[in-house]
């Protein structure tokens, strides 16, 4: 009888190898910091967290605080073009204004 596949001669059997669960990954995270420096002003980190990270205003100067006092904090976790954006949109308004103001990001 020809090659049917019901055989142990190791040929043929792909598609046992391939039809593996269906991958349904989701895309990298990535957490957005905010680092503690002694230049600049609170309210202006303030402005920050509202303008660019959309919160409101008690839960920036929670956040701020949280910088302040620990060093760094998490203030979003976005898809990586996200937290891009808006680490580069901060650097730019920090530079613009003169103050040290650091933003960063890593992969969650
Ligand atoms: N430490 C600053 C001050 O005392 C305030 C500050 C908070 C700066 C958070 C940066 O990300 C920061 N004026």
């Amino acid at each position: 009888m020809s090659d049917n596949d019901d055989n142990e001669d190791g040929e043929g059997d792909a598609a046992l190898i391939t039809a593996t669960k269906p991958k349904t990954k989701r895309p990298p995270m990535y957490k957005v910091l905010l680092l503690n420096d002694d230049y600049t002003p609170m309210e202006f980190v303030v402005m920050v967290l509202e303008r660019f990270f959309g919160l409101n205003h008690a839960q920036s100067v929670e956040i701020m605080l949280t910088v302040h006092k620990k060093g760094v904090a998490v203030v979003g976790v976005f898809a990586f073009e996200i937290a891009e954006t808006k680490v580069a949109q901060v650097m730019d308004f920090a530079r613009r204004n003169q103050h040290p103001l650091q933003c960063t990001m890593e992969k969650e």
